[in-house]
């Protein structure tokens, strides 16, 4: 799954070409040519409802700082990250939450720029998210079934919970970074989505392989966002384990 091909305007280091493989995105999910957020994944985790659990807001960015709400070991802090091709990312280095969110809310993780050309075997990409524990540990979800957050696009957004299986933290996987997750099409509106544990899938054809996400070892919630070429402005609030077995 490495590139076969350099990279054509900018000089594609090893280590470049190492990080894109954790961001290959499969192969095309069909012909739909509009509204694909009205379909598939998209629609099932827009309509999905499951209960918050007792202390499940992980983070609702309403005090504004970047750390999630401290519950136990749960008090990770959020960050950006960006491929070295040249896509743009705002805010850059250290996060600051946003004014705004749905209704109610008065600030918001926001990330915006754009995403920088692609190529053949290149996958430029973007992402914000948190580690569920600082330092980075793994975290066990309990009895949750699922995550739950408010989000806004538009765009194609890959929703994804590295674990101790597939981040190289886990010290576990030796092609690692094809963490679980979902493929969702953002509306250009605010909408809750509802994505549960048993929902999230590894991207097929390349990395180290598991059998399901290890909900109970997880080190972080991420939100990746890779169309080339394309200019993004992703916004996420009101992350919450859902769905507990009393
Ligand atoms: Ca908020």
């Amino acid at each position: 799954m490495f590139s076969r091909r350099r990279w054509s305007t900018s000089p594609a280091t090893t280590s470049t070409v190492i990080l894109l493989a954790g961001t290959i995105v499969g192969g095309s999910g069909g012909c739909i040519t509009s509204g694909p957020g009205e379909y598939g994944v998209s629609a099932e985790v827009r309509d999905l409802q499951l209960e918050l659990c007792p202390d499940g807001m992980i983070d609702d960015a309403e005090d504004a700082d970047t750390q999630v709400n401290v519950v136990g070991d749960r008090n990770g802090y959020w960050f950006t990250f960006k491929d070295e091709l040249g896509s743009t990312i705002d805010p850059d280095g250290a996060f600051k939450m946003s004014e705004g969110g749905p209704e109610g809310s008065k600030h918001v993780a926001r990330m915006t720029g754009k995403i920088a050309p692609g190529a053949q075997n290149v996958y430029p990409y973007v992402g914000m998210g948190f580690n569920l524990s600082n330092p980075k540990a793994p975290f066990d979800a309990g009895t949750a079934q699922g995550i739950q957050f408010w989000a806004k696009g538009p765009g194609r957004v890959r929703f994804k919970a590295p674990d101790v299986m597939t981040d190289p933290a886990g010290d576990l996987c030796t092609n690692c970074y094809n963490d679980f997750g979902v493929d969702i099409f953002l509306d250009d509106k605010w909408q809750r989505y509802t994505v549960p544990f048993a929902k999230m899938e590894q991207q097929p054809g390349w990395g180290d392989r598991a059998p399901h996400v290890a909900h109970d070892k997880l080190f972080a919630i991420q939100w990746h966002f890779g169309t080339a070429n394309k200019e993004y402005d992703i916004q996420v609030d009101n992350v919450a384990f859902v769905g507990c077995k009393p």
